[in-house]
């Protein structure tokens, strides 16, 4: 059985399993709102109350090239998880986001601390109202697609993220089948932004690793595995 660790308030759930650095696999830290919740690249994510915030860590040995799957993986956990305690499915945006009806509901950050220690942070918008002006197009909450209940859900996760540990490697075949179904960044144009460049390109498939296939205008092919691809046309901010 995992430990898992509750806050009211806490900086970052992500940074506090960080800290800890003599903490067990399968530490979790959950957190009923966050004062600096942390997106990839510096970036920052809204968490007020009303959200589910949790980071897991996971304690591997593997070297990291082998572990490029563990985030769409963990993608494929949430939005099962979510489907076991709401009902619905959500779509995946390459690489680490679950959307709900073209909006983003939920983030993934997975963050490498040391050798061996693995940090899994999810964070989900549940019953949050409002969102700043800057996100009001492209962030929703669960709670204006169907009911939410903060426990169930947050048992549906652990639960899934269990199963994700546990098959990371004998089951990775078929979620990878399952993330790559979801992905609606597949079939469409893409900007590829990397170091400060564009380049736009179409988004044919995903490998088995969770790796972004693309054309380029030139017909030369590329498998997308760090930067970033955003779908055009689907949010403003992109
Ligand atoms: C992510 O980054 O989406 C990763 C978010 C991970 C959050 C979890 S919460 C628990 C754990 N502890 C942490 O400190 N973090 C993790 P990225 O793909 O870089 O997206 C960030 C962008 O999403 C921002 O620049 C905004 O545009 C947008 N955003 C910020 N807050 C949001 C929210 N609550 N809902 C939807 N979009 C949001």
């Amino acid at each position: 059985m995992w430990e898992i660790l509750q806050f009211d308030t806490i900086d970052s759930t992500n940074a506090e399993l960080k800290r800890r650095t003599d903490a067990a696999h399968g530490t979790v830290i959950c957190s009923v709102q966050q004062t600096q919740g942390r997106g990839r690249l510096g970036r920052s994510f809204q968490s007020p109350e009303g959200g589910l915030y949790l980071s897991v860590l996971l304690r591997r040995t593997e070297p990291p090239e082998q572990l490029l799957h563990l985030t769409p993986m963990a993608a494929v956990a949430v939005r099962r998880a979510i489907f076991d305690a709401c009902g619905i499915w959500t779509q995946i945006k390459w690489i680490n986001d679950l959307v709900l009806h073209g909006k983003k509901v939920c983030g993934i950050l997975t963050e490498l601390a040391g050798k061996d220690r693995i940090i899994l942070g999810i964070g989900i918008n549940c019953t949050t109202e409002t969102f700043p002006p800057e996100l009001a197009d492209i962030a929703t909450s669960l709670h204006a697609h169907c009911a939410v209940d903060l426990h169930r859900l947050t048992s549906a996760l652990l639960l899934r993220l269990q199963e994700l540990d546990a098959g990371l490697f004998s089951r990775k075949a078929e979620w990878m089948r399952e993330y790559a179904a979801a992905c609606l960044t597949v079939g469409k144009p893409v900007q590829l932004l990397r170091a400060g460049t564009k380049r736009e390109a179409f988004a044919e498939g995903i490998d088995e690793n969770g790796g972004l296939l693309v054309r380029f205008d030139d017909g030369t092919r590329e498998t997308v595995t760090m930067g970033e691809a955003s779908v055009r046309g689907l949010y403003g901010y992109i």
